[in-house]
């Protein structure tokens, strides 16, 4: 059996640019370290100092990772941190025993301490990976890193371009801004936004590109709290995978390609241009167009004259298993709390709390009246049947739902049905939306479905669901 697998960390000049990977035999491969750490890192600029931050192996993003559909990878945590740690490996349809959530698939590993991740990724696309213990101050010090699996046939593209997009709070020194780690206004609110956009790690990098090349551009947000929207200027692009899974090709339109927090994106852009021009990458969400990063054009020939005339079509993974509506478990999932959601009460295992009490557990959101993790899961579903989650928000924000171990698809927006809606493992849910959600419980386990919104979560928006 073949196996390979790469490790890369973001490139100097800019972009972490995906080179042809390596292979080992899979009974040779050592287990690959993934040491998250302290580390000071330049990315609040080359000509500033130095920002200290937590990264995989002392990089932010950590190492890329990359393997080939349906290939086992190997990933050996040693806690380098004086906290203890997990690693998540967000979007992968993985055996249960991997998902790395503290206190329900594993127990934390602390520090100076080891776990071993080995799992088979079944679907191609662009996922990622971050620490799911105390994501609201680890994530934000800079533990993720981008986890790329392979199609058995890639689409010919000239250029593959890790984009990872962060949005950082930094104090007046330049510094992660510590002070406010845990400030309940965040929590209660919109969650922690921050004040510095990076992609790669970096402040405005740039990407080299030559003229005439056909670029696959793999976005994350792994901002705690912001949902970013890219523009490419006046370069055409076209999304081909949300979540991993591919989709029709699509131009994004005038708000960009929006990504929630934790939301992954594949994006193809012909370059159009002449050597020495630098054409922006903007990051939209906001009235401010912030330049997020650089293509600059090399001083090399055109690659060819004009784009190519055929889409990138992505194959497809295989199906994912056909929903049976009329035989689906029908969840309710009502959503409430934080500021200006009147939520007066809420219980924890089935013990009541007033307001009062649960600000003071820090837990100021609520499902269905249930604030923070459960003993007892949202719903235990058997194997193979089809679940209908409901959201219905009714607090003041929005909120990045992620299921985990599964994709799922949008089939009802507002009381309206919606047809071929893309897979997902995260959805955007507005303020005062109602969503309705269906996916196969095929996958066994006890799963997370959260808000990934980093505060939200620590402060109350979790709960589970128990296949089996
Ligand atoms: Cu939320």
């Amino acid at each position: 059996m073949i196996s390979r697998r790469k490790f890369l960390g973001a490139g100097a000049i800019g972009a972490a640019i995906i080179a042809p990977p390596w292979r080992v035999a899979a009974e040779d491969a050592p287990y690959m370290v993934q040491e998250p750490r302290p580390a000071a890192v330049p990315l609040a600029g080359v000509d500033k100092p130095a920002v200290s931050v937590w990264g995989y192996n002392g990089k932010v993003p950590g190492p890329l990772i990359r393997a080939r559909r349906g290939e086992r990878l190997r990933l050996r945590l040693k806690n380098g941190l004086e906290q203890p740690t997990t690693i998540h490996w967000h979007g992968i349809r993985i055996d249960n025993a991997m998902d790395g959530v503290p206190g329900l698939t594993q127990d934390a590993v602390l520090p100076g301490g080891e776990f071993d991740y080995s799992f088979i990724a079944p679907d191609a696309g662009t996922y990622w990976y971050h620490s799911h213990a105390k994501t609201w101050e680890q994530v934000a010090r800079g533990l993720y890193g981008l986890l790329v699996i392979e199609e058995e046939t890639a689409p010919k593209v000239d250029r593959d371009i890790a984009f990872a997009a962060d949005d950082w709070r930094l104090d007046g020194d330049g510094q992660i801004d510590e002070q406010s780690f845990g400030a309940m206004h965040d929590w209660s609110h919109g969650g922690r936004m921050g004040n510095w956009l990076t992609v790669n790690g970096l402040t405005d990098p740039v990407i080299p590109v030559r003229a005439g090349e056909r670029l696959r551009l793999r976005l994350i947000n792994t901002a705690n709290a912001r949902t970013l929207a890219f523009d490419f200027d006046r370069l055409a692009a076209h999304v081909i995978a949300l979540d991993g899974q591919p989709v029709p090709p699509s131009s994004p339109g005038v708000d960009g390609v929006i990504l929630a927090p934790a939301q992954q994106a594949d994006v193809i852009i012909d370059i159009d241009g002449k050597p020495g021009d630098a054409i922006p990458v903007w990051e939209v969400s906001t009235r401010y167009r912030l330049k997020a990063a650089r293509l600059v054009i090399s001083g090399k020939p055109p690659l060819r004259d004009r784009p190519p005339e055929e889409p990138v079509v992505l194959p497809a993974n295989a199906p994912l298993p056909k929903l049976k509506p009329n035989d689906a478990k029908h969840i309710e999932l009502v959503m409430e709390g934080g500021a200006m959601g009147g939520l007066r009460e809420g219980s924890i295992d089935g013990k009541m709390f007033s307001i009062r009490e649960l600000v003071e557990k820090k837990l100021v959101w609520a499902f269905n009246g249930k604030a923070g993790m459960q003993k007892q899961p949202l719903v235990a579903i058997p194997r193979g049947r089809t679940a209908v989650i409901n959201m219905v928000n009714k607090t003041a924000f929005f909120h990045a739902m992620h299921l985990h171990g599964h994709h799922f698809r949008v089939i009802e927006r507002d009381g309206k049905p919606v047809a071929g809606a893309p897979w997902r493992d995260t959805e955007l849910v507005k303020r005062n939306e109602q969503v309705r959600i269906a996916f196969v419980a095929d996958n066994p386990g006890k799963w997370l479905f959260h808000c990934h919104m980093l505060e939200h979560v620590a402060a109350g928006m979790i709960t589970w669901i128990d296949v089996a």
